[in-house]
């Protein structure tokens, strides 16, 4: 009867030595797994931009930092074909006049309204129609102040922002 008394105390002893170094190990796990999850969402810059049928985005304004990687979702809230009223995102060069690109990439009629092979872009999403979205990653190019356009004939006055990069 004593001898089975010990004999359950250890085995109690040995369930208890397995469920702590059991909890030890999930928690040497964690902390590490929430470090990747953290570095990495902060590295990668997400921008939602929106884009409707009254040829208008959401946003005029997007800042991101120098360097970070930046995942632009441009989404067609409208349901206009692209052929009437298409939309994209085009990001140009520092130097190069949104008004003159606008007006050349109106003519761009091979190339969804992309100019010079892209010579003035630094990107650019495909032209979607309405109900579709498209996303682009890249990096942010260095700090400075660049613009923004929808690159379909005539949308240019209205479809243009700021592209902050701090
Ligand atoms: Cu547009």
């Amino acid at each position: 009867m004593k001898a089975a008394k010990h004999i359950l105390m250890f085995f109690l002893f040995c369930v208890t030595l397995m469920a702590c170094g059991k909890k030890e190990k999930k928690q040497n796990q964690s902390p590490s797994q929430t470090e990747t999850k953290a570095a990495s969402s902060e590295t990668i810059t997400t921008i939602n931009l929106t884009a409707s049928d009254a040829m208008q985005f959401n946003k005029n304004k997007i800042e991101v930092n120098a360097g970070e990687k930046v995942r632009l979702t441009l989404t067609h809230t409208g349901k206009m074909p692209k052929t009437v009223m298409g939309h994209n995102f085009v990001l140009l060069k520092k130097g190069v006049d949104l008004t003159d690109f606008g007006t050349e990439a109106a003519t761009a009629t091979d190339s969804e309204f992309i100019p010079n092979d892209g010579d003035d872009v630094i990107v650019h999403t495909k032209l979607i129609g309405g109900g579709e979205s498209t996303t682009i990653e890249f990096n942010a190019p260095e700090s400075g102040i660049y613009d923004f356009l929808c690159s379909f004939p005539g949308h240019f006055a209205i479809m243009k922002g700021k592209f902050i990069v701090k």
